[in-house]
């Protein structure tokens, strides 16, 4: 991956539409009310062969950010990165340091590591499994410890409905993408993690996020493999 692209706007450009991760980032511009530019590239279809993607996406996965000719390629320090960098639009996270902070990044990181991953693990071996190979055993185990491990996140949501503190953060938007994902390969929600699912859903810059992370052609793309082209689809 290019560090820095010759690209030095300040305004922020997406690259990549039409999944879980990709939503992260347009979900977070859009709570943010930041004006930006987004690019279609939709996985498994010919657009990830575009050469102006492959340019500032040496990965060759979405999402993609490229702000004041930095790239950023994971979908949750995207969206980290944003709040931190418009947080006088809205306090998306914890001020960088001190001791809120570290206890939001730790929930940050679990819901990457615990909840994200073993999600990936399952798509991989169920829905891609012509690219990563069929693997049942490895996609059942990875639905009992996701189970599990949203307990721990049910948990958090116990006082104020929210992953941290009192108010919608990225942190909540990094639940909700894997919440719906998990939907979707068929994870029974439990109830707290669907009532968290469902209000966010309700809000304005979610509604917008989705119309822009599901084109027509990204909704076509899903179909394709199978899945609703709903927007639930976070
Ligand atoms: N950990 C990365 C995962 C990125 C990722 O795997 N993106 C998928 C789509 S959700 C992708 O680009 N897949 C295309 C491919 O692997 O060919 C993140 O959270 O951004």
């Amino acid at each position: 991956m290019a560090e820095a692209v010759s690209d030095a706007s300040e305004t922020p450009c997406i690259w990549g539409v039409g999944t879980s991760r990709t939503i992260r980032a347009h979900w977070t511009l859009c709570e943010l009310g930041v004006d930006y530019t987004w690019h279609d590239i939709i996985p498994r279809t010919e657009t990830m062969e575009d050469p102006a993607f492959r340019a500032v996406s040496t990965r060759g996965k979405v999402p993609i950010l490229v702000h004041r000719g930095r790239v950023i390629g994971e979908s949750g320090a995207i969206a980290l990165h944003l709040a931190d960098h418009y947080r006088d639009h809205m306090a998306l996270a914890p001020e960088p340091a001190g001791l809120d902070r570290a206890v939001f990044m730790d929930r940050y990181c679990f819901m990457l590591m615990e909840l994200d991953a073993p999600l990936y693990i399952i798509r991989r071996h169920e829905g891609l499994a012509d690219v990563y190979g069929e693997s049942k055993v490895a996609a059942a185990s990875a639905r009992e410890y996701y189970q599990r491990q949203a307990g721990v996140a049910s948990e958090w949501l116990e006082k104020t409905g929210f992953v941290f503190g009192e108010s919608f953060s990225v942190a909540d938007i990094l639940l909700a993408s894997c919440s719906a994902w998990a939907e979707l390969v068929g994870v029974q929600p439990r109830e707290a993690i669907a009532r968290h699912l469902e209000r966010a859903k309700t809000r304005e810059a979610f509604a917008l996020a989705a119309q822009r992370n599901f084109p027509p052609a990204a909704l076509a793309m899903l179909a394709a493999q199978g899945k609703p082209p709903s927007d639930a689809n976070a």
